[in-house]
């Protein structure tokens, strides 16, 4: 018998509402590589409206998103400037170098916002011995610091010091809805200063596939070029664009309560001895810290999945516990429950 699963492990689990479901099924479509899917098209100007920028483009995950983005702005031999822990030099499979043909500069930082003297130090000045610096990234919330939002006046401030300085600022917002409930601002607002923002449908917004471009009119016809290069001409993608729609108008509502679930998870589980939770939990991530001699995160994982919790170590010592529509109050309770009866155990 299938036994039901706590699945902590991304909100990328999350699936589709029956709305979504419906919604697919009686989707008007086209064949989009003529430009001629009216849902897609209608995904595209919603996202690009809801993001304050001149136009949009449907790509098939996160990770196309950014390279496409990586690719309409620079040319290879740049230097494109990001922080060390970037989802797109860290978790993209070196795209930026293999296929965009980058040389990463990286930041080190403790939450993922670069300062303008950062910046500063990072930017060197024209010189022939040097690779040209043409592109900036930020990630907004930002997955490997917890979840973290970006505050909005250190953005402002790093991304207008990165356009004197000559660079594009592109914006790595999977979870940019999720920054934008937090702090109680606009997408747009969050989406201001760059020149270009991804944004993905299918993590807690729950859509079953897809990501947003945004940005300039000049910029998305690039990036449509790119996406071509990459395979990622889809056409009659309007079955999944019509899930998308639903993910950007009904489903941002609902994500403060996924962040409540968050914050209740990290004050439960850091209650337990041995158990730590790094920094705030803000958003819909708990970066939780083991900190007893006998445990570690292969060892609470384990332990875990024979509970029916799955979860997953982004160190020796650190486990992701990501909230989503999928998760209850009843499962955030469970899984406290879980960990202290186990953890008890294990001393
Ligand atoms: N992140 C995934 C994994 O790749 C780690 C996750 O489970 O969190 N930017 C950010 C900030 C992301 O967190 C992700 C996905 C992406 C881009 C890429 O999106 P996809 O998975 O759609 O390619």
């Amino acid at each position: 018998m299938e036994r039901h699963l706590i699945d902590l492990r991304s909100d990328t689990v999350t699936q589709p509402t029956e709305g979504m479901r419906r919604a697919m099924a009686a989707a008007e479509v086209g064949d989009d590589v003529y430009g001629e899917d009216p849902t897609v098209k209608r995904l595209e100007e919603t996202a690009a409206q809801l993001l304050g920028k001149e136009a949009g483009l449907l790509v098939s995950s996160g990770t196309m998103g950014n390279l496409v983005a990586l690719l309409a702005h620079t040319r290879p031999g740049d230097e494109v400037i990001l922080d060390a822990n970037a989802h797109i030099y860290f978790y993209e499979a070196g795209g930026l170098a293999r296929i965009a043909g980058l040389i990463p500069r990286l930041i080190e930082t403790a939450d993922g916002c670069i300062t303008p003297e950062q910046l500063d130090q990072a930017v060197r000045p024209w010189d022939i011995h040097f690779p040209p610096a043409s592109l900036f990234c930020l990630e907004n919330t930002h997955n490997r610091a917890g979840g973290v939002v970006l505050p909005q006046e250190a953005v402002d401030a790093v991304v207008s010091r990165a356009k004197e300085l000559g660079l594009k600022a592109h914006l790595d917002g999977a979870r940019l809805m999720n920054a934008a409930v937090y702090q109680g601002l606009p997408p747009a607002r969050l989406a201001q200063p760059f020149d270009s923002v991804m944004l993905c449908l299918s993590k807690g917004l729950a859509a079953p596939v897809g990501s947003v471009l945004v940005g300039s009119r000049e910029f998305i016809d690039r990036a449509r070029r790119a996406r071509k290069l990459l395979g990622g001409g889809m056409r009659q993608a309007g079955v999944l664009a019509a899930a998308g729609l639903i993910a950007l108008t009904e489903m941002p509502a609902r994500l403060k309560e996924d962040h409540a679930r968050a914050r209740r998870l990290g004050e439960g589980l850091k209650s337990i001895p041995g158990l730590q939770v790094v920094g705030e939990v803000q958003t819909n991530i708990v970066i939780l810290e083991v900190r007893a001699s006998q445990w570690d995160s292969a060892r609470l994982v384990k332990a875990w999945r024979d509970e029916g919790i799955l979860a997953n170590a982004v160190s020796p010592r650190r486990i992701r516990l990501v909230t989503h529509y999928q998760i209850s109050d009843a499962h955030v309770e469970a899984v406290i429950d879980a960990t202290g009866r186990i953890m008890g155990q294990g001393f």
